[in-house]
């Protein structure tokens, strides 16, 4: 263990029976001290079992773990992610918009122009579909949207759709096909009609058997439906990184949208695997998108640590896993627009960095990402909340909310209050609890004798000083999301420099992936091998009927 880490254990056991509460009624200024300001957003971590000197000692563990030179790293285009020997470059597809200097260079090429040539097609393309100007093959215009991918390739334009709803015009509707479960599809297309809609088939590798299964049977579909060969290419495009695989699907590759294998699928919603999203919100207000997530990452780049919202983000996590023996980790926002974000972030964080070994492949000696999860709220509340308050393992929530409703859409102005009076109570509850005094005085009060009050204390005592972080952006727009997504992938690029894992591979799925072709091939042939276990064979043989 390093210095900093034994130091950061010393110090936990000095600090084990800290009390959040007496730390605010202590320090007038905790909740100054502990929040801060970048790229319109706030973060209030005041909530944390934290003092003055655990930001410190965390912060000389990030330094003691190189994460100036990492984060540098990241941005020279360096191949950090090891073991595909890739860079990892998508603050670069962020910087299309940017107006800083910085030059974002892969192998010696500087990127940038490629990202905008990209950019400016997806434009052209997303102004003639959202204008009419892009026909089908009836002549009509497009009016839904079907796009057709799974993983990091569906989770980001998805969550990031559902977000910006109230962006996308009437009369367009943006639909997301992902699981191979024949129900996903069959539901999108028995709500479309084949005349007027656009199929998006998105697949970085083009080899996903998911998309790729979905994408034949959508074309087998709108040949059923009306349409011929020849029509396939004004109702089919494709966004990926493999033009022959991609042509010879049928698909022509002028209607293609490139990207690079410097963009992690998880990490590409900012490159044209967010063609969905440009059609849906306009090219406008996805370039806000990225706008935002630019602005995050200068600040990433360049605020020292001590004022780093990633950093300081990804180290109270860190507190709280590894020396707090947290081993999950619940998103809840309070906004039900961002339905999707705790699912995006499971991806993000849990495949990131969901490893047991080091960069240079040794097992790790302390956890790792904790189990991200979450719900929206006040949703979360009657449901889950309870174990969050009384149940036996710690759990630290990430509160997220925007402190002002859309102003276009809002309703009642009480719906807005009663939401931000709901996250901002959640998170006091959880830190102050209530005590076996104020249970037992409020029994008194409600004039309950000795022996109900003694039964019933213990079921209405709330331990308290259980951590939250608090993330406040005025409104939710594409700006203030893109600014929140990419805070959440630099929180888990600082945790994984910690943890010294390789945050940008993800080989924990491909041994599924193997097995699966290999039962799918007997399930067609209706044979069983011998070269599964036992239960894998009973299993194959009930679904084969034998
Ligand atoms: C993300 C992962 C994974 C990937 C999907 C889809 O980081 O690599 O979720 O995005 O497996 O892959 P394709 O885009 O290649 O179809």
């Amino acid at each position: 263990m390093s210095a900093a880490w034994t130091a950061l254990e010393s110090h936990h056991a000095a600090i084990a029976n800290l009390r959040m509460a007496d730390e605010f009624a202590n320090d007038s200024k905790r909740a100054t001290n502990f929040s801060l300001d970048a790229a319109g957003l706030f973060l209030d971590y005041s909530k944390n079992r934290i003092t003055t000197e655990t930001k410190s000692l965390l912060i000389a563990l990030a330094r003691e773990h190189g994460l100036e030179a990492r984060r540098n790293a990241m941005f020279a285009g360096e191949h950090i992610n090891t073991t595909e020997n890739r860079a990892v470059m998508h603050v670069a597809l962020r910087a299309g918009v940017g107006r800083g200097a910085r030059r974002f260079s892969v192998d010696g090429k500087d990127v940038v122009p490629e990202v905008k040539r990209v950019l400016e097609h997806m434009q052209r393309f997303s102004h003639q579909v959202r204008d009419g100007v892009w026909k089908g093959y009836t002549g009509s215009a497009i009016t839904d949207i079907v796009n057709i991918g799974i993983g990091g390739s569906d989770l980001g334009p998805l969550m990031v759709c559902e977000a910006l709803r109230t962006y996308i015009p009437q009369g367009l509707n943006v639909h997301f096909v992902s699981n191979v479960d024949g129900a996903a599809l069959d539901c999108v297309l028995s709500s479309v009609d084949a005349e007027t809609t656009l199929f998006i088939v998105a697949s970085k590798t083009f080899t996903t058997q998911e998309t790729l299964t979905n994408a034949t049977s959508a074309r087998s579909w709108f040949l059923e439906n009306g349409g011929t060969h020849a029509d396939v290419a004004k109702h089919f495009v494709a966004v990926s990184t493999n033009a022959a695989a991609v042509a010879k699907f049928g698909i022509d590759t002028a209607n293609m949208f490139e990207f690079w294998d410097w963009v992690g699928g998880r990490y590409s919603l900012w490159s044209a695997i967010g063609l969905s999203i440009a059609i849906a919100i306009g090219m406008d207000a996805f370039e806000e998108l990225l706008a935002g997530a630019n602005e995050m990452d200068e600040h990433f780049a360049t605020a020292p640590l001590e004022k780093n919202m990633p950093a300081l983000l990804a180290l109270v996590g860190v507190w709280n896993v590894n020396f707090l023996g947290a081993t999950s980790q619940c998103v809840a926002p309070y906004a039900q627009d961002l339905h999707r974000l705790p699912a995006y972030l499971q991806q993000l964080e849990m495949e990131s960095n969901g490893k047991s070994v080091d960069r240079d492949g040794k097992p790790l000696t302390m956890a790792s990402c904790p189990v991200i999860w979450g719900e929206p709220g006040t949703n979360g509340q009657h449901a889950f909340f309870q174990l969050l308050h009384q149940g036996t393992s710690t759990i630290p929530v990430d509160f997220i909310a925007a402190l002002h409703a859309d102003s276009e859409h809002e309703l009642d102005a009480s719906h807005h209050r009663l939401l931000l009076a709901n996250c901002f109570a959640q998170s006091e509850a959880l830190m102050v609890g209530k005590s076996a005094e104020q249970v037992r005085a409020e029994l008194v009060a409600q004039r309950m004798s000795e022996a109900e009050i003694a039964a019933l204390t213990p079921h209405k005592v709330f331990s308290g000083n259980r951590p939250s972080n608090t993330l406040l952006m005025s409104e939710l727009t594409p700006k203030s999301l893109g600014a929140l997504i990419a805070l959440y992938e630099h929180k888990v690029f600082v945790q994984g420099v910690i943890w010294n894992v390789n945050s940008f591979d993800q080989w924990g799925v491909e041994l599924g992936k193997q097995l699966a072709k290999t039962i799918d091939g007997e399930l067609k042939l209706g044979v069983v091998s011998g070269a599964h276990d036992g239960s894998t064979v009973a299993l194959m043989r009930r679904a084969l009927g034998k």
